[in-house]
């Protein structure tokens, strides 16, 4: 149940570029989420026009009266520094994978053994963006990825549309459910 860790109520969202992660924050958000772009360059320019550099942050209200923190990482690699450094004190990791981008199989792969530790002593739950723009690989792929991955207890899955709210409250209640079963209401 790791109560313990519940306190600190902040979770972390990391996953590819472009994924989605500073528009999830800011769909979810009962505050003005603080962000941090700037003006892409090489590759990702190709993707999009900003980047986050350093970090996105914004706040949950729960029913309960619980306050979630929400902390966004960096997806371009350059900046992982930054992602050991946002988990510090997370009980747990909203991973987001881009499924349009090439082989995101392997970006979930890459981000699992990134988190390994971090989602050992927490927990992770999953949401796959952009499958409106690509429908392969499937949720089942990424399931039967997982199995083969081994990553116990298996982790939570679902299709995700960062900009939608409901979505994104979705892939954090089940996070938050995983962790502790009586705050439900994210
Ligand atoms: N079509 C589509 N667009 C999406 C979806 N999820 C997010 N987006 C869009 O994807 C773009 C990238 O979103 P960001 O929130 O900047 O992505 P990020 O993960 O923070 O990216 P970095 O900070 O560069 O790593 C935005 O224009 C979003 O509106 C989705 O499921 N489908
Ligand atoms: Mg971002």
């Amino acid at each position: 149940m790791r109560s313990d860790r519940l306190p600190h109520n902040k979770i972390i969202f990391s996953g590819t570029v472009g994924a989605g992660k500073s528009t999830a924050i800011a769909s979810l958000s009962d505050v003005t989420p603080i962000s941090t772009e700037a003006i892409a360059s090489d590759t990702t320019a190709q993707l999009k026009e900003t980047t986050t550099v350093a970090m996105d942050y914004g706040i949950l209200f729960l029913q309960s009266g619980e306050k979630v923190m929400l902390y966004g990482t960096p997806g371009q690699e350059r900046f992982s520094f930054m992602w050991d450094i946002l988990a510090e004190g997370g009980i747990g990791l909203v991973l987001l994978i881009n499924n349009a981008a090439p082989d995101p199989l392997h970006h979930l792969e890459k981000y699992l053994y990134f988190f390994r530790s971090f989602i050992a002593d927490t927990a992770v739950a999953i949401g796959i963006t952009h499958m409106d723009r690509s429908l392969m690989p499937t949720l089942m792929d990424y399931r039967s990825r997982l199995s083969k991955i081994g990553i116990m207890p298996s982790p939570a899955i679902f299709r995700v549309d960062a900009r939608q709210r409901e979505d994104v409250a979705m892939v954090v209640r089940a996070l938050l459910y995983t962790l502790n079963p009586g705050l439900i209401d994210a």
